[in-house]
């Protein structure tokens, strides 16, 4: 169960983001709107939210998932990979240090992206990315071991598609992964149920299990059937301007 979540409402240099996607500009009240139905939709899940302030120095940080990794036992700091981003890490921190009294970091040359960092249970799946490499990775296993929990990694730098490794997967609970077609023979998914994202509704497999709700994106009716028909209860919700700028469900909030 989680009780909590931080998010950021958008800046108004928003569409100055980061983004590998041809898909337009973003509208900024139009981002705003669908943001503040995402924080409905936190809250109707039952968690307590922390908003923060736009932060105009970072036009990403929105996304707030990127600069952090939270646990039960700590919060990790982690360090882009991207520089536009790196003083996202000292914006969150001071937030972080209300709710954790262990805060581990990655240094340099270490890089990790929160988005290529996937939960499932007791095992951190950690994706190695154009923006997470391998030192930044193998800081992470190891801040991850000694808080007892098990990591591997998946190399997904040749895939073209996707930005983070949770761009490709989630997984949202019962023992239970959202995967792209492309990764749905990888073995190390082999233990898991998994339900196959084709290459027609890929965005949607960056969905996020919150308490009893499964947050999903709107606009494809094969995920969401599916996700109904193996008993989840969907919430949908209007993405369009952060697909826009290559952000998707989880990239928007730490949840703990
Ligand atoms: C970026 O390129 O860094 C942002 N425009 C999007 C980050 C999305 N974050 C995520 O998938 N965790």
């Amino acid at each position: 169960m989680f009780t909590r979540a931080i998010v950021r409402i958008p800046g108004s240099n928003f569409a100055d983001g980061l983004t590998t996607v041809d898909l337009g500009i973003p509208h900024f009240d139009e981002a705003l709107h669908q943001h503040a139905r995402y924080c409905d939709a936190l809250r109707d899940c039952g968690l307590s939210l922390t908003v923060l302030e736009p932060d105009l120095r970072h036009p990403d940080s929105t996304f707030v998932e990127d600069p952090a990794i939270v646990t039960p036992h700590a919060a990790i700091l982690t360090r882009p990979g991207a520089l536009s981003r790196e003083g996202e890490v000292a914006a969150i921190h001071p937030i972080l240090e209300r709710f954790y009294s262990r805060i581990l970091t990655i240094e340099a040359p270490g890089t990790v992206d929160g988005g290529d960092i996937c939960e499932a249970e007791d095992h951190f799946f950690i994706g190695i990315s154009l923006r997470t490499n391998e030192e930044g990775a193998r800081q992470l296993a190891a801040h991850l071991g000694a808080l007892g929990y098990t990591t591997s990694t998946i190399d997904i730098r040749s895939m073209t598609t996707i930005l983070h490794l949770k761009s490709g997967i989630s997984y949202i609970g019962d023992n239970t992964l959202v995967v792209m077609d492309e990764m749905t023979s990888n073995s190390q998914f082999a233990r898991f149920h998994r339900i196959s994202v084709s290459a027609a509704e890929s965005y949607a497999a960056n969905c996020v299990r919150v308490n009893d709700r499964v947050l999903t994106a709107q606009g494809f009716p094969r995920l969401h059937d599916e996700l109904g028909a193996r008993g989840f209860n969907p919430l949908v919700l209007n993405m369009s301007e952060f697909q826009k700028m290559d952000g998707g469900l989880s990239c928007l909030s730490l949840r703990f």
